[in-house]
């Protein structure tokens, strides 16, 4: 090997995210290439994507518009500033998102990713109520479980305690809701558990605790997506809003993972039939191919901020690549396949049967519950004692081993095909887990 190829296939210089490091280096997984629902590896395997990627390649790989639209954009316009200058397409992508979006949430913020999605909805909150005469307003509240990407903001109302330990202590002022994960009462329910609404209650008692003249805004993910997969209890979605609309609380579904057809529909909030203030977006946005964030504001937030002069920044906030040209082709065209190919209500169709796929693994070695929703799913298996997340990431290797990719968070493996998945597919994808976990 001479020395230049010696550096190249050199491990050690890249510090890989939220990774084991040595263990990977030690047997790296490669992908040198995917198309549709299959990756290739490296040494030429065939593996089917059983995450869409990181929860975010909902198209499918290498969809023909967005790869087209990417190539055209970088060939006529590279980049525009994103302050105090505008480019079309920007401005048609927020448009669209604004049709797409609930009710009032008419106004789009760009960002980079979900973690920027989240800190910005939060600033967001706080400058809202100051503008509004209501600087008091500063507490956020989040939920224990809870994951908002890994920024300050969102690992302070956050609820994952490896993501929060080694950070310090994080925003002040923050609290958080109890989560709503209860096997002994809700296991193996097939759609929305049955107990634990009354859990949003706890909202009554931290307005009762603090003042809700001290509370800016609720964040929570409407399905939690990486503590393994968390239903929200039947109604309280439903309650949070009511408190929150009572006592002038803004409430932020954080739809990084639920928004563009994960649910069967465009977004967590028409799935479940409530309207939060503000949504957070990244991920299918352009189905994973270029980093983009976007937050959607309801009108009377974005309002509040159009007084004074006219000449005057409304909102000291944004990114350098805020409504980047070649990401905002890469979202236009994933949101005309979204459409065009009917992923969403392909999504919704095949609802029934994915649940039915993975509730048939109720009985196999480990399994203590099943999870689903939309084209989402986890099997929770029992932690060995002395090696909690073992179990699952054996059974995760073996998946890999068997042509399958998978995720896994603590002792849950979670699963989230593209949107474009076949039922054979589903039936090979949950028998790759099966035999994997009867291994
Ligand atoms: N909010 C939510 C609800 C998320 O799920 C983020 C914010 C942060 O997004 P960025 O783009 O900054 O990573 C996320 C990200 C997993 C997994 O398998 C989940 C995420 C990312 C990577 C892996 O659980 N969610």
């Amino acid at each position: 090997m001479n020395a230049e190829t010696k550096i190249r296939n050199d491990l050690s210089a890249y510090w890989m995210p939220f990774t084991a490091n040595r263990q990977f280096k030690d047997n790296p997984r490669m992908i040198a290439s995917a198309e549709g629902m299959y990756y290739t590896t490296t040494d030429g395997r065939k593996v089917m994507d059983g995450t869409a990627g990181l929860w975010c390649v909902n198209a499918g790989h290498r969809a023909p518009r967005i790869t087209e639209a990417v190539q055209r954009q970088v060939e006529e316009l590279d980049y525009a500033p994103a302050f105090q200058m505008g480019h079309p397409k920007a401005f048609e992508l927020a448009s669209r998102l604004a049709d797409l979006a609930p009710g009032k949430l008419k106004h789009v913020f760009f960002t980079n990713s979900g973690s920027e999605s989240v800190e910005t909805a939060l600033k967001i909150a706080l400058a809202y109520h100051k503008a509004r005469g209501e600087a008091g307003r500063t507490r956020l509240i989040g939920r224990e479980k809870g994951y908002h990407g890994v920024n300050f903001g969102g690992i302070s109302v956050g609820g994952l305690v490896n993501n929060r330990r080694a950070f310090g202590t994080l925003l002040g002022g923050v609290d958080h809701l109890p989560h709503t994960h209860d096997i002994a009462r809700n296991g193996f329910t097939k759609g929305q558990p049955e107990h634990g609404a009354e859990l949003a209650d706890e909202l009554e008692r931290m307005v009762a605790l603090h003042g809700a003249e001290t509370i800016a805004a609720v964040i929570v993910e409407p399905m939690a997506g990486s503590a393994g997969v968390i239903l929200p209890p039947q109604g309280y979605l439903q309650k949070l809003r009511e408190i929150t609309r009572k006592h002038g609380i803004l409430l932020i579904f954080d739809e990084v993972i639920t928004a563009y057809g994960r649910l069967g529909r465009a977004f967590g909030a028409d799935y479940y039939g409530v309207e939060p203030d503000m949504i957070t977006t990244a991920k299918g946005l352009t189905n994973g191919v270029i980093p983009m964030g976007a937050v959607l504001a309801g009108e009377e937030i974005h309002n509040a901020f159009m007084t004074g002069p006219d000449h005057m920044i409304e909102l000291f906030h944004g990114y350098t690549y805020s409504g980047n040209p070649v990401a905002c082709a890469a979202a236009l065209a994933a949101l005309d396949t979204y459409r065009e190919e009917e992923l969403f209500e392909r999504a919704a169709s095949l609802e029934d049967y994915w649940a039915d796929a993975l509730f048939s693994l109720k009985d196999k070695p480990g399994v203590i519950d099943i999870r689903a929703v939309g084209l989402v799913g986890a099997v929770e298996l029992e932690p060995f004692a002395d090696t909690p997340t073992k179990r699952a990431f054996d059974t995760y290797l073996r998946a890999w081993d068997k042509g399958v990719h998978l995720r896994t968070t603590g002792d849950t493996i979670a699963m989230s095909p593209p949107l474009i998945i076949e039922k054979s597919e589903i039936d090979q994808l949950v028998g790759t887990l099966g035999e994997a976990l009867d291994a």
